[in-house]
């Protein structure tokens, strides 16, 4: 489809729901060798939605829901649903430390919704990537990439109050945004793009003094997205090389670069993944091999490379054993409704 078309909005979110169902069993793994990645994505002996689904996927309906249900973004709404979900399904999987925010959301006293992320981590707020991982639906519900940018960060900020938290939400919003709009068509464009806006993001007090509080570069999303760009220019990268350079873990910066990262190396066939693989297929299995977060990664991925290639391009095979591919297909018919009906500034 063409720019922002319903194949592109349905891609990003059952993508997203199918990384974290099909990563799930590999989440925390050290060494996933590719065969095993590849028996798990071809066994077809499944049940319908048997492969359930994490937090990622319980937060990111919560998201995709409130902004439907308020016509855009509404913080005690948002709020409200992450509390609700997690105390009606409090085993999906949820990080050790956000489970407290969630918990203090649940309160009828609470009036600063934003209050309990403050308080994570004796008060530096939370950089893990949870803030990333649902982040895709504020792509298909604004049109204008200053709203993507600010109500992801707001979005985030309800449970990861730590700069690195809430910029690796803004900068996965403007992956799925750019690539909903087809600019991954051109990956130079593409990285360019998210380069600049970042140094922009990045340009802030409060980002360089958390960045530097951590031990991390200025401008921490940007250099990662330099090193996303140079391996990518390079044609053969190692696993080991991507892990080392990128990382594969649980924080929003050793993990939204590589989703990126994963998305941009298997626009082209790549060796050890099957021929009659697509683009889509090969992003899948390719952020499972690499181990460590790989329902976040695989989730974040597959939000990007969804918006990117449309849903005709993920098998079905798939999408029956995934727990909540239907709901996602229908979420995101309703904001592409949403979106064609706001204004362009909107
Ligand atoms: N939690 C998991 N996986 C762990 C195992 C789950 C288990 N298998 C099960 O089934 O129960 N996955 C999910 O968590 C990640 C998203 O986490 P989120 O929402 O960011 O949570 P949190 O607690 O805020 O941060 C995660 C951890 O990062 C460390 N951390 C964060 N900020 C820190 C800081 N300022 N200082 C020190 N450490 C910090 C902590 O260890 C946090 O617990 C996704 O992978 C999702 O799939
Ligand atoms: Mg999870
Ligand atoms: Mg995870």
């Amino acid at each position: 489809g063409g720019p922002a078309s319903l194949s592109r909005f349905r891609g990003a979110l059952v993508g997203a729901v199918l990384g974290d169902c099909l990563g799930g069993d590999f989440e925390g793994a050290e060494d996933v060798p590719l065969d095993r990645v590849l028996q798990h994505l071809q066994d077809d002996t499944r049940g319908d939605g048997t492969l359930q689904y994490s937090d990622d996927t319980a937060m990111l309906r919560c998201v995709a829901q409130s902004l439907l249900n308020r016509a855009g973004f509404d913080e005690q709404d948002m709020a409200r649903r992450f509390a609700k979900e997690y105390s009606l399904a409090p085993g999906r999987g949820y990080g050790a430390g956000v489970i407290q925010v969630l918990k203090k959301l649940a309160s009828p006293q609470l009036s600063d919704v934003y209050q309990p992320a403050r308080a994570q981590f004796g008060g530096r707020g939370s950089f893990g990537n949870g803030g990333a991982m649902r982040a895709a639906p504020f792509a298909l519900a604004f049109k204008n990439p200053a709203e993507v940018k600010r109500c992801s960060r707001l979005g985030a900020t309800l449970t990861h109050s730590c700069a690195i938290g809430y910029n690796g939400a803004v900068l996965q919003a403007l992956a799925v945004h750019l690539s909903l709009q087809g600019v991954l068509a051109t990956p130079q464009e593409f990285i360019n793009k998210l380069i600049s806006e970042m140094e922009e993001v990045e340009n802030d007090e409060t980002a360089r003094s958390d960045a530097r509080a951590l031990n991390e570069s200025e401008f921490p999303f940007c250099t990662r997205l330099h090193k996303v760009k140079e391996m990518v220019e390079r044609n053969s990268v190692s696993i080991e090389e991507v892990i080392s350079e990128l990382g594969n873990g649980i924080a929003a910066l050793h993990s939204v670069p590589t989703a990126i990262f994963c998305v941009m190396h298997c626009l082209e066939p790549r060796e050890g993944l099957p021929e009659q693989y697509g683009g889509f297929e090969r992003t899948i299995a390719y952020s499972l091999a690499l181990g460590g977060d790989t329902d976040t990664i695989a989730c974040m991925a597959g939000a990007i490379a969804g918006a990117h290639y449309g849903v005709d391009s993920v098998p079905q095979t798939w999408q029956r054993c995934c727990e909540g591919a239907v709901e996602a297909d229908s979420l995101a018919e309703h904001l592409h409704n949403m979106y064609h009906r706001t204004p362009s500034d909107g």
